[in-house]
């Protein structure tokens, strides 16, 4: 008798703590989700999961590189992030992401478009962090851009372009 008047009473107090940390601080939510590893929104079926928030600071750069550096081919690449995590393509978690490279393409993917898989935008979606790329003498533009599990672009924020010059 008493157990059915407790019961009720801690649900309430439960799901008013929920709904006040949610409010209180989004990030805090998606953390507890990264935690745990799994998605525990967006199940198959219900629709696609939306792009994670960028954690706070989160950038990417290149680690062994500067713009304008003149580099002779192949050259080797090292892709840095910082107060965001590399992993695998699949999941959309969120504070992680894979890299990719834009060679003589353009600057950053607007922030949710998937990015297109072709020659000149290569995906490491397999948590790759250096690559090594064959480039013809002279003047290149290499774009290095984070994006979820799902291939879309963190944007312009998660993005970075250098120029380097390939020497003859
Ligand atoms: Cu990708």
């Amino acid at each position: 008798m008493k157990k059915k008047i407790i019961i009720p009473a801690f649900l309430i107090v439960l799901v008013s703590a929920c709904n006040s940390s949610g409010d209180k601080e989004k990030k805090e939510t998606d953390t507890t989700t990264a935690s745990h590893g799994h998605m525990d929104h967006g199940t198959p079926g219900e629709g696609v999961p939306a792009l994670p928030a960028v954690p706070e600071g989160a950038k990417v750069f290149f680690a062994n590189l500067k713009d304008g550096d003149v580099v002779s081919s192949p050259l080797k690449i090292e892709m840095g992030a910082s107060s965001i995590k590399v992993d695998t393509a699949g999941p959309v978690i969120a504070g992680v992401g894979h890299h990719h490279l834009i060679i003589d393409a353009g600057d950053s993917i607007p922030t949710g478009t998937i990015i297109p898989m072709d020659s000149v935008h290569k995906h490491f979606g397999r948590a790759q962090t250096q690559t090594e790329i064959a480039l013809a003498p002279g003047k290149h533009k290499l774009t290095l851009q984070f994006a979820d599990g799902l291939h879309r672009s963190y944007g312009a924020i998660m993005a970075n372009t250098i120029t380097v010059e390939v020497k003859k």
